[in-house]
């Protein structure tokens, strides 16, 4: 009955510890109602990103699309051949640690503003 005991507080434990780490990631859509279009860039001020948060971009796919740079790229909206692009129009993009720079892959997107730096920690 002990061992019955052990074993149901273990299971128990489990099931709180992963629960926890459900709730401790936050899915976002970028842009909020707006979604991913010009003048995003400044939606990510004023909040904390987590690694492990969702980045949820929605656009329409004859407009826009999602492509991943590095942070020189990003600054001059150089789009990379080898980039990772993202086109389903509903992409969801989980945060690694770090800065992760994204931009808009249709000509002159990324220099209208089409542009967003996310530090998650
Ligand atoms: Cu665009």
């Amino acid at each position: 009955m002990e061992n019955m005991t052990r074993v149901f507080i273990a299971a128990m434990s489990v099931c709180v510890l992963l629960q926890s780490q459900v709730a401790l990631s936050t899915n976002y859509v970028v842009g909020d109602s707006s979604g991913w279009f010009f003048g995003v860039s400044a939606w990510p001020n004023g909040k904390t990103f987590k690694a492990g948060d969702v980045l949820e971009f929605k656009y329409d796919v004859t407009m826009h699309s999602v492509v991943e740079v590095g942070k020189s790229d990003y600054e001059s909206c150089n789009i990379p051949s080898d980039a990772t692009t993202y086109n389903s129009g509903d992409d969801k993009i989980t945060l690694s640690n770090g800065t992760s720079y994204f931009v808009c892959g249709f000509p002159g997107h990324c220099a209208a503003g089409m542009k967003i730096a996310i530090t998650a920690n």
